[in-house]
């Protein structure tokens, strides 16, 4: 699955009420644009390079699939939106709200309509204080200098002072009160994709399933009489390995911890690749070491209908994969369920996401933080 890439964006705002053209366009960007994941405090410091009215500015991290080029005319037509009309003249003028983008991962852009890193950002104080402030680990791909260092060496000795602090809007999604929380749904729901996309967000730790390097899967799909028994073997042993190394590495109570897995799952694949009598044996040594094992304190169940899941399965390409049919995928869908049923002690949350998709519409992953929030709510 692919990871985002990472943007700064500098806000500012010089006319009408600064402090609120700042929050509503914050809001429009997490929207329309990509998940805000940083804010720094508001600044205030006087225009630069033109007579005019002091500035409020601020500095913010954004996370994206979509192109540099993408995110460039998304932020114009929010400039757009919230009334700003650009003038003919030449030279700086007053702005109800100003977007620019002053860095967008290490990459170096040079185009007729985008320069990143943002040309003159090393000569104002106004995008390096507010940017210092977001603690990342950048360096300015063309001047090999870090923020800091940035900061220390411009020659802008303006005034630059923080007067406000403003919401994040992952703010309010609470998500960091639990310590361990397990994606689970079908083969191709998105659980992986789902699982990355958060802990990048809310800097969490990831866990994700080592299944590339199980030998008997691709022999599974072929002979799945001969191959199911070792399959689930080496998958339990396989997750119960993983969980031990990773879970144990992490402070449980400290760090957030996100899983594409729950180790169930093992045993509700092996109810329906196992003939009776295996199955018997398989759960009881299953139960042996499901005992040891910590619980996830949310478990999300990605429903996915199985139409798209073959569409799915069909476009991420892996070979072995590529024979499965929708029968099978009903009856992984209904283990899953009958399984969550029998389960009242465990904190689950199912979120439909037939018609979605969190990595193209933007729109649909805001829609799955929202229902978890709800759940949060509801306890
Ligand atoms: N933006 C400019 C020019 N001058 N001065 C301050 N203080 N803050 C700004 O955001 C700013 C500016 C061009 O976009
Ligand atoms: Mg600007
Ligand atoms: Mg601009």
């Amino acid at each position: 699955m692919k990871s985002q890439h990472q943007v700064v964006l500098s806000i500012g705002s010089n006319y009408g009420n600064r402090f609120e053209n700042i929050e509503s366009c914050l809001q429009l960007i997490h929207h329309q644009v990509a998940t805000v994941v940083k804010v720094s405090k508001v600044y205030e410091s006087p225009s630069w390079g033109f007579e005019s009215d002091p500035f409020y500015n601020i500095a913010v991290v954004v996370h994206t699939y979509d192109s540099a080029d993408i995110i460039l005319n998304k932020v114009l037509a929010i400039e757009t939106q919230m009334g700003r009309v650009r003038n003919e003249n030449s030279g700086y003028q007053s702005r109800s709200i100003d977007i620019d983008i002053i860095a967008f991962d290490n990459e170096i852009i040079n185009t007729a309509q985008l320069k990143v890193p943002h040309p003159l950002m090393q000569e104002r104080i106004f995008v390096l204080k507010p940017m210092l402030d977001l603690n990342l680990e950048w360096i300015h791909p063309i001047l090999n200098q870090t923020v800091a260092e940035l900061l220390f060496a411009t020659d802008d000795k303006s005034d630059c002072i923080a007067v406000k602090s403003i919401a994040s809007p992952l703010q309010n999604i609470a998500l960091e009160h639990f310590n361990y929380v397990a994606f689970e749904g079908n083969i191709g729901a998105g659980k992986t994709t789902l699982a990355t996309k958060i802990a990048e967000d809310f800097n969490a730790k990831s866990v994700l399933e080592r299944f590339a390097d199980n030998p008997f899967l691709p022999k599974f799909y072929k002979d799945q009489n001969r191959y199911a028994f070792p399959l689930e073997m080496s998958f339990l042993a396989d997750r119960y390995k993983q969980l031990s190394d990773d879970l144990s590495q992490f402070d449980l109570f400290k760090d957030f911890v996100v899983a594409d897995y729950h180790i169930f799952k093992s045993l509700i694949f092996a109810k329906i690749t196992l003939a009776e009598d295996e199955y018997r044996l398989y759960s009881n040594l299953f139960h042996i070491i499901y005992k040891e094992m910590p619980k996830p304190d949310l478990y999300v169940y990605l429903y996915q209908n199985s139409e798209r899941l073959l569409q799915n399965i069909k476009k991420r390409g892996r070979s072995y994969e590529q024979e499965i049919e929708a029968d099978y995928l009903d009856k992984i869908n209904t283990g899953y369920l009958d399984y969550i049923k029998s389960q009242p002690d465990l904190n689950i949350l199912i979120i439909d996401v037939s018609d979605r998709d969190f990595v193209k519409n933007h729109e649909d992953y805001l829609f799955i933080l929202s229902e978890i929030q709800n759940k949060i709510e509801s306890k």
